[in-house]
């Protein structure tokens, strides 16, 4: 793969290149360099097995355009409350590329 284009992806998916020396696999603890957004969107689904919400969420940004992703809650007390269709505001960590939420409220 050339050079340029693997630059193109590390940039695109906010991950550094440094990050793959770095073991992550079964931990639950953020990253210390992991960065903090904001963002806005509608709940379109809750899957408590994996404790995902998917969310349409709005441009985040300087981080990524409008689009419908899942991010990781904590816990079940974190989304107690939220059901699809919910229109909510969210923070939440990019670790490593897991989009961990650090809170998710209702509007
Ligand atoms: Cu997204």
């Amino acid at each position: 793969m050339p050079t340029r284009l693997l630059l193109a992806l590390a940039l695109a998916s906010a991950i550094p290149l440094a990050a793959c020396s770095r073991a992550s696999a079964g931990t639950t603890t953020v990253a210390k360099d992991a960065k903090r957004y904001e963002g806005h969107g509608v709940v379109k689904l809750l899957d408590a097995a994996s404790k995902t919400v998917l969310i349409a969420h709005e441009e985040i940004p300087g981080y990524m355009k409008a689009m419908t992703m899942g991010f990781v809650a904590k816990d079940a007390a974190q989304v107690q409350g939220i059901v699809a269709g919910d229109t909510v505001d969210f923070a939440f960590v990019d670790d490593d590329g897991t989009l961990r939420l650090e809170k998710i409220t209702k509007k």
